[in-house]
């Protein structure tokens, strides 16, 4: 690996495998490609760079010799080659790619331009990984059309639960000249997949509304530019008030006609600079966003006057749903934040144009460490969807504490919602093949900064690396994901695979144990949402989702006793939730309010499993540090350092969490000992 981490999964490390090399060596002399286009040329380019880097071997474009690889899409190719190059590419979608042996060539094809350039990512992986020639060809295909990102990013150069330093789009209230890392980012993104990014925060304050203005536009188009290099579409977050902010229109209401053509000639103006321009994310009436509700309108209305402003361009708008009342009265257990999204939204199903796709996050409250998945999902029908996931730590450690989050989004994918019977899971949802979707995938927060190794942490570059990997094809495993990530990032010496293997895939359940006992979340400081505060998060107002009382703790949300929340399920998922016997125990408080002693299944009562839970929440942090110890040798010394220092910040903050959570339920059941007096 390189010093700090900055190539991530790019490493390229030279092949030791004398016999592997020679095996290979002879294709990979001359590469060349059948047509011209900026996307081709940045996959010869990193064909060239991965090349030389493992095999040190300088690539020549040497077109006439017998050797080598060729890489296009399938048509040209065919063309160019004058024969049948046998793809069976036609079937796939747009962006698959396919590599064949034949004879002494190797082609990368793909069905775009894009695809090709996956193909050569998937290429250059499994060389790394040191496939055999048989082992490379390969038909590939992404499950989800929509692969995206989103940055949180700000104007002043600050991130929105940005872990990793500052923005690398912004400084200074201004786009950056320098756009070399913006580059680099495109190439790690396009080498997972993703193919959508919007570059600035959903948060649209004042200074960011004004980057749809002239002033701003030049620059956007440059980015733009380098991200459609890497098959990448760019869209931008809007404030709903922009109308107003910008240009003082008396109101922002969809349904005013100068309103309207604000916005029609705000994306004609747009669309002159970038005609690719993806279109718009929103964030509308919600924690305090400018949105429709102001003007007594719904989210159709006002998604809808943006979609027709952007739909002769072919551009999309991209909703969001994390809409809630964020002033709850904490002595109302009747209103339920969970139940916000379904509530707003499910009975606009059918309303939004074509071009408006809802994006919803994956849990019904706030990428906590364990929630269930949000009913939202699958239940619109006629309403274009996409899930959301934080690949940002936000409320998972804050890329100080280790969270790999393969395991927790695949198991968000693999949850059966019943929507059209056993079967339709989150995944086939999001893949639009339950319900007639005609746009549909999955969007995350990203993690990245302008730290050296991206990611603040460098482990939690693994994350960024599944995201992208998981959601072209959700049925890798996470220890495949993990592995793939480990051996480009580290090299393939064992007891470094094997050792940061355990911790990747240990590392959630350790969070869990001493964060969130039995589901319930949110205990966390206000503002910053890092470490515990048990009664402090801001929007609960004077604390609880934990309803914890001298009686118990957990929130009902049945349909028969408590918010009513369960019953927005499909009735098999809602009597599975509601039944204490069925209920997962992970989510057992998340949906039901129970004695401290109720009996869990493994004997024991919920205030000794919390207790013993949180203990070993902790003991597994040191287990964590145990085992980084062990690669010190294997590792260079900025990232073993960079590793260790977050892993101790994670005991200090494990050990906070424990002794916090511990004392305050003690507290709160008043269980006494059996001498008679009060734990804690
Ligand atoms: C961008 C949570 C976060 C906010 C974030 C918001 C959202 O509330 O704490 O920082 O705002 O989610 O997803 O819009």
């Amino acid at each position: 690996m390189d010093l700090k981490g900055y190539h991530m999964w790019l490493q390229y490390q030279p092949i030791k495998d004398k016999q592997y090399k020679k095996a290979i060596a002879p294709f990979l002399k001359n590469i060349r490609s059948v047509e011209n286009s900026p996307v081709l040329s940045n996959a010869m380019e990193e064909l060239a760079m991965g090349i030389k880097g493992m095999f040190n071997i300088e690539v020549n474009y040497n077109l006439s010799t017998e050797e080598g690889i060729v890489i296009g899409t399938t048509d040209i190719l065919e063309k160019e080659l004058g024969r049948d190059v046998k793809s069976s590419l036609h079937e796939e979608s747009k962006e698959a790619f396919e590599i064949i042996k034949d004879e002494k060539k190797l082609f990368i094809i793909g069905n775009s331009v894009q695809g090709a350039l996956y193909g050569a990512h998937h290429f250059l992986r499994s060389l790394q990984l040191k496939k055999t020639i048989d082992q490379l060809e390969i038909i590939s295909s992404p499950k989800n059309d929509f692969r995206m990102l989103n940055q949180w990013d700000n104007f002043d150069g600050t991130v929105e639960r940005g872990y990793s330093g500052n923005s690398i789009f912004f400084k200074n209230d201004q786009i950056v000249q320098n756009k070399s890392r913006i580059k680099d980012y495109a190439r790690f993104l396009s080498s997972v997949g993703i193919n959508a990014i919007s570059i600035n925060n959903v948060n649209v304050w004042e200074k960011e509304t004004f980057l749809i203005t002239k002033k701003h536009l030049a620059e956007v188009k440059k980015i733009a530019a380098i991200f459609r290099g890497y098959g990448i579409k760019l869209y931008l977050s809007i404030n709903f008030a922009s109308p107003m902010a910008i240009d003082q229109l008396a109101s922002a209401d969809p349904l005013d006609e100068n309103v309207k053509k604000w916005w029609k000639d705000k994306a004609k103006e747009i669309y002159q600079e970038i005609p690719d321009f993806g279109g718009f994310v929103v964030k509308a009436d919600s924690e305090h966003r400018p949105g429709p509700f102001f003007y007594n309108r719904n989210h159709a209305d006002g998604a809808n006057m943006l979609a027709e402003a952007v739909a002769d361009f072919g551009g999309k708008i991209i909703w969001r749903c994390f809409v809630y009342n964020c002033l709850q009265d904490w002595r109302d257990r009747s209103t339920d934040r969970a139940r916000a999204a379904y509530d707003h939204f499910k009975p606009l199903d059918g309303d939004f144009l074509d071009n408006v796709i809802l994006q919803i996050k994956n849990g019904p409250m706030d990428f906590q460490v364990r929630e269930p998945v949000s009913p939202l999902i699958g239940a619109m029908q006629s309403t274009n969807q996409l899930i959301e996931f934080q690949v940002a730590q936000e409320y998972t450690g804050q890329q100080k504490d280790l969270c790999y989050l393969i395991p927790q989004w695949k198991e968000v994918l693999s949850f059966d919602t019943y929507h059209k019977g056993e079967g339709s899971t989150i995944e086939e949802v999001v893949a639009g093949n339950i319900h007639p979707y005609k746009y549909s995938g999955i969007v995350a927060v990203s993690n990245i900064g302008d730290d050296e190794n991206w990611t603040g942490n460098t482990l939690a570059q693994a994350n960024l690396y599944g995201y992208g990997r998981l959601i072209w094809n959700p049925s890798l495993t996470s220890e495949q994901i993990a592995e793939e990530w480990i051996i480009q990032t580290f090299g393939e010496e064992k007891i470094v695979r094997e050792t940061i293997l355990d911790m990747l895939l240990k590392s959630w359940p350790t969070y869990e144990k001493y964060t969130a006992p039995l589901g319930v979340g949110w205990m966390i400081n206000p503002g910053h949402h890092y470490g515990p505060n048990i009664d402090g998060y801001e929007y609960a107002a004077w604390g609880t989702y934990h309803f914890a009382d001298r009686d118990g703790i957990g929130v009902d949300r049945t349909e028969k006793t408590g918010t009513g929340y369960a019953a927005q399920y499909q009735i098999e998922n809602q009597r599975f939730f509601e039944d204490l016997d069925t209920c997962p125990e992970n989510l057992l408080l998340f949906f039901h309010h129970l004695p401290y002693k109720y009996t869990l299944k493994s004997g024991k009562s919920i205030i000794q499993h919390i207790y013993d839970t949180h203990f070993e929440g902790y003991r597994e942090v040191e287990e964590l540090i145990e085992l980084w110890n062990k690669v010190e040798a294997y590792v260079e010394e900025t990232t073993f350092n960079n590793v260790a220092d977050r892993l101790s910040m994670q005991l200090a903050n494990a050990k906070e969490w424990r002794d916090q959570i511990n004392t305050y339920f003690y507290r709160k059941s008043g269980i006494k000992d059996e001498k008679g007096r009060t734990i804690y």
